[in-house]
């Protein structure tokens, strides 16, 4: 497998000749420095180099950030080069070129490998307790909020991807400029349903120069995070959006018929549930799963209706049986709680099914 790494560069003068040496090793393997006009001239050194035009190549810019650098290189690598692989990288000796063809092993069996020190094996070497703490924060976000719960290690800048995969990404429309860049990417190849491994690697902080990392990169990634996290969501969100109006749904025609027309109200409670799941259908049909609209309106229109009249059953189900145990105005929303859970997951996957 024929391999390019991806090498974002940023007054890495002291250790660029290094990082390129170690990568060379590798017979397979090609590097494409993208530096932002260092002003320590780390783009002297990447020219002089004696593959330089061969297996080096370099593309220089305006500094914008490490996210726009590694757009950028992404970009000329899919149109530039033939490998099969697009491998990420740190300039600073952080990562170690020798795990490359563990990485590229990795992608036999996975469109993604992360290169991680946070799965059992992987290890971090010299980081003080500000730089653990960063890190941790940041992953914990970027699981729990931007949609990447099964990922140890998701600020990774160590990471190999199949070709296929970077080429089913479309790098302008990913958010962020620096380092949240790495989550962006990330969110999108698991959105895509590509597949990823975390292999093991130690990652020791640098020895020269100094990090990039800044107060907007911390500040970007957090925005980035909840960004992600809504496009991630969206669908559940939308479904808990429409749920809430179809409650003032049910609650008004009840009052409508009821309180002011002097129908019955078992007979109000029947009608203004059927409104309620009527109004839910259209909207969440027009909104919520308008990209799922495959099958006949029937069809799905007398699905959701099971669906719901199932949600109302574990509704009463969960209530009864979760009475005893707490107050019944702690049994009652965890009983919606589960209702409507089914009801999302029975229309995202029956009334709505994908084709
Ligand atoms: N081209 C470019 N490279 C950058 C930029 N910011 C960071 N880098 C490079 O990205 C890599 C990781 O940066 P580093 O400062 O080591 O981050 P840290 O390891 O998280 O402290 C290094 O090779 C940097 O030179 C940037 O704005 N532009
Ligand atoms: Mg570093």
């Amino acid at each position: 497998m024929n391999a390019l790494v991806i090498l974002p560069t940023y007054n890495e003068k002291a250790t660029i000749k290094q990082v390129l040496e170690g990568i060379l090793r590798h017979k397979n393997v090609s590097v494409l420095v993208v530096d932002d006009n260092s002003p320590d001239k780390t783009a002297g050194v990447v020219k002089k180099h004696k593959e330089f035009g061969k297996r080096v190549h370099l593309l220089s810019g305006e500094k914008q950030g490490l996210g726009e650098a590694y757009k950028r290189g992404f970009v000329w690598a899919v149109n530039e080069s033939t490998a099969d692989a697009f491998l990420e990288m740190d300039a600073d000796l952080s990562h170690n070129p020798e795990d490359i063809p563990r990485l590229l092993d990795a992608l036999k069996s996975a469109d993604v490998a992360i290169g991680s020190r946070y799965v059992k094996g992987g290890k971090v070497i010299g980081w003080g307790m500000h730089r653990k703490i960063l890190s941790f924060g940041g992953n914990l976000v970027a699981r729990m909020i931007a949609g990447l719960w099964s990922v140890r290690d998701c600020t990774a800048g160590f990471r190999a991807f199949r070709r296929k995969t970077v080429q089913g990404v479309d790098f302008s429309e990913l958010p962020g400029k620096g380092y949240s860049f790495q989550i962006a990417l990330l969110n999108t190849v698991k959105r895509q349903e590509r597949t990823i491994v975390e292999v093991p690697v130690t990652f020791t902080d640098r020895e020269k120069g100094t990090s990039k990392l800044g107060v907007s990169d911390i500040l970007e990634f957090g925005v980035v995070a909840v960004r992600l996290g809504f496009q991630t969501y969206a669908r559940l969100i939308k479904f808990l959006l429409v749920g809430a109006s179809g409650l003032i749904v049910n609650w008004g025609v009840f009052a409508l018929l009821w309180l002011y027309t002097g129908v019955p109200a078992w007979l109000s409670i029947a009608v203004a549930t059927e409104a309620s799941i009527l109004s839910n259908f259209f909207l969440n049909n027009a909104w919520t799963f308008k990209d799922r609209r495959t099958t006949h309106i029937i069809g799905r229109l007398t699905r959701y209706h099971y669906t719901a009249l199932g949600g109302l059953l574990i509704t009463y189900l969960a209530y009864f049986s979760l009475e005893n145990a707490m107050h019944a105005l702690v049994a009652y929303p965890v009983a919606i709680m589960a209702a409507t859970a089914w009801n999302f997951a029975l229309s995202y996957f029956w009334a709505w099914k994908k084709k």
